[in-house]
């Protein structure tokens, strides 16, 4: 999408429904849906850290900076509030609210509800589906639950992974390989005590040990939007590894690996409905005989 051409009412509200049919199409009406075909590809951008880290006003901001430079940008926020409740939807809705603002920005929040990853069912489809729509960036923004880190790598360009100082975020990401996912990790609120330090401890971890590739150095930058403070190092580094991706990325494997975890979204769900629909009988059978009752349902039972 072009600096000129903002989002009218009309395209923002088609998109907004489009977004929402995704999230409630079930596997059947997923396999049943003619394919999105995006002409050209967006650069994709993931948010990712613990809960209340900072995410969403880290987002609101970049997204109204980049925006002002021109950019059509769309944000999508994985929700991890229950259908029921609404509280945190409305939490990032008021945090992004400025970038929202915006009519060349498309913002839309989506539940989690039982998505096992932490992501929401379909999110590749909405991902295709906003880069179909000519959009220059796009953002996924996520509530990191462990699996979500992983799912993120596989649907984004750049993960940029948010810790708060003093929280033991650092210890804990580090038990579970998550700082092994991020390609810039942030040190997010850096305005409050324990940043700098934190930063450092952080640098050392990466330089001894996590480094994936030779190629890419993962940055550590330390960011408060607070006092905007290190906004410009992180735009940066994001451009530094749009750069990277595109001299080291294999696209095919990049097409490869959404593919699977397209398919493998769908498969997961029709699993969880073939184990609820298996007889108590079934589950008295010994393993190999549940196994194959088991992939029996996977291929009759119909997904709602
Ligand atoms: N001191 C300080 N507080 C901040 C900064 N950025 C965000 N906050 C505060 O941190 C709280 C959480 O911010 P969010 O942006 O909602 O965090 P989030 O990671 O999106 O939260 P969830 O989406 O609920 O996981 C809010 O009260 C923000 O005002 C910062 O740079 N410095
Ligand atoms: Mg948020």
């Amino acid at each position: 999408m072009s600096a000129e051409r903002a989002l009218s009412g009309d395209e923002r509200r088609a998109l907004a429904r489009e977004i929402s049919r995704l999230a409630n199409a079930s596997v059947t009406d997923m396999l049943a849906a003619p394919p999105v075909v995006a002409a050209r590809s967006a650069r994709r951008i993931g948010f990712t850290g613990p809960p209340g880290v900072g995410k969403s006003t880290l987002v609101g901001t970049l997204v109204e900076r980049r925006a002002a430079r021109g950019a059509g940008i769309a944000v999508l926020a994985i929700d991890p509030a229950s259908p029921y409740s609404k509280g945190a939807i409305l939490g990032d809705r008021i945090r992004m609210d400025r970038a929202a603002d915006d009519p060349r920005v498309f913002m839309r929040s989506v539940s989690s509800r039982d998505a096992q990853d932490g992501m929401c069912n379909n999110v590749a489809d909405m991902l295709t589906r906003l880069e179909a729509h000519g959009f220059d960036e796009i953002v996924l923004e996520t509530v990191g639950v462990g699996q979500a880190e992983h799912a993120v790598k596989a649907l984004v360009d750049t993960v940029v992974l948010l810790m708060q100082p003093e929280t033991g975020d650092a210890i804990q990401a580090l038990k579970a390989g998550i700082l092994e996912v991020a390609d810039i990790i942030v040190v997010a609120k850096s305005d409050l005590p324990g940043a700098a330090r934190m930063q450092q401890q952080l640098v050392s971890t990466v330089q001894f040990g996590v480094q994936r590739s030779a190629a890419w150095t993962t940055p550590v930058l330390g960011v408060s939007v607070e006092t905007s403070t290190g906004l410009e190092a992180l735009e940066e580094a994001l451009d530094a590894h749009a750069q990277w991706v595109l001299e080291h990325r294999d696209a095919g494997e990049v097409r490869h690996t959404r593919a699977r975890y397209r398919v493998q979204d769908l498969i997961v769900r029709q699993l969880e409905h073939a184990l609820a629909a298996l007889t108590p009988a079934e589950c008295d059978m010994p393993l190999a005989g549940l196994y194959s009752a088991t992939l029996d349902r996977l291929r009759s039972t119909k997904s709602g």
